[in-house]
């Protein structure tokens, strides 16, 4: 099989989610550096137009979003896997309020924390994916009101540290797994981006520790590549994705169709558009083509995203 290629860079929190998930299942991966605001040459040929980060491309397999990402190294590498001692459901469901709801709130805290030291052009991505078309005022009332959005995140905290203090080490258990990358990647960014972090946090002292035993799981190991590198090991390589029918579909979605892909929020993305390889409930996946990759298999998660026939 070819390398795991995560494509991110190291301050990105979504990313450090999913270094977690790889360091649970002690993996090594190689590293492409991306740019953080676009443009991305290297990286869009890949995904057919998707920019956030992180991105997996495993050979010609291209893992948008880091639901799709995780969800692909559990089916790889079932050991030591990231359900410890339930199903995946519960999990999934704790990763939808995180990337929702506590997402939402703790980009708000940590861009608006800035001020004014804020760069403009990153502001201006920043603020139109994760804020809206108005993104300039909600800016400015977020700037204000940053004592409101620590209580909304404090709030959030204080869930956590009561749910660990019934004793167990993690979140689902007494293993590591896949909830505990879910949340421990906001705690990093409050912790590592805001400058009143460490104070929010330091009321919650089970959740420091697990905090702490989270950061000791590690990333696995990585080593760097080229991003030249990894378009042509695309290029190199076979789809390795079958086709995969879902007979129950509510979209009646089948390999075969060509349908475009984009995550359902007003947050200014490109859609992506290609021929359908597979569909089921947790994923769709297409196969497109670019002078740089050759033919490429992109995968989205369905929940969050909106696949539209054409
Ligand atoms: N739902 C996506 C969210 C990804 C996301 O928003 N990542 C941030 C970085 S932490 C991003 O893409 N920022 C803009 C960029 O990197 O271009 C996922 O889970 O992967």
């Amino acid at each position: 099989m070819s390398d795991i290629i995560l494509h991110q860079y190291p301050q990105s929190p979504v990313a450090e989610k999913v270094r977690v998930g790889l360091g649970i299942k002690k993996l090594h991966w190689r590293s492409v550096e991306i740019p953080r605001i676009p443009p991305k040459p290297d990286l869009i040929p890949l995904t057919g137009g998707y920019r956030r980060t992180p991105v997996m491309q495993i050979g010609a397999d291209v893992y948008c979003d880091s639901q799709c990402i995780l969800r692909e190294l559990e089916r790889r590498f079932p050991q030591p896997g990231y359900f410890p001692e339930r199903g995946g459901g519960l999990p999934w469901a704790i990763s939808r309020w995180t990337d929702d709801r506590f997402f939402a709130d703790t980009i708000k805290l940590v861009l608006a924390g800035q001020g004014d030291k804020l760069p403009a052009d990153f502001a201006e991505d920043r603020g139109r994916l994760y804020m809206g078309p108005d993104w300039q005022q909600a800016l400015l009332e977020a700037r204000s009101e940053l004592a409101h959005l620590s209580s909304q995140i404090r709030g959030q905290l204080a869930w956590l540290d009561d749910w660990l203090s019934s004793g167990d080490d993690f979140i689902a258990g007494s293993t590591a797994g896949v909830a505990d990358a879910c949340v421990y990647y906001l705690v990093w960014f409050v912790r590592g981006r805001y400058d009143g972090g460490a104070q929010l946090l330091s009321e919650f002292a089970t959740l420091q520790e697990w905090e702490q035993r989270v950061a000791a799981i590690g990333h696995g190991s990585s080593s760097d590549m080229n991003p030249q590198d990894a378009l042509a090991i695309a290029r190199d390589s076979e789809i390795e994705t079958v086709e995969r029918y879902d007979d129950n579909d509510p979209q009646h979605l089948a390999p075969g169709m060509t349908v475009s892909v984009r995550p359902d929020v007003n947050a200014g993305e490109m859609a992506v558009s290609g021929v359908v390889r597979a569909v089921s409930s947790d994923t769709i996946s297409l196969v497109r083509e670019s002078e740089q990759t050759g033919q490429v298999c992109v995968h989205f998660p369905r929940i969050g995203y909106r696949v539209d026939p054409q």
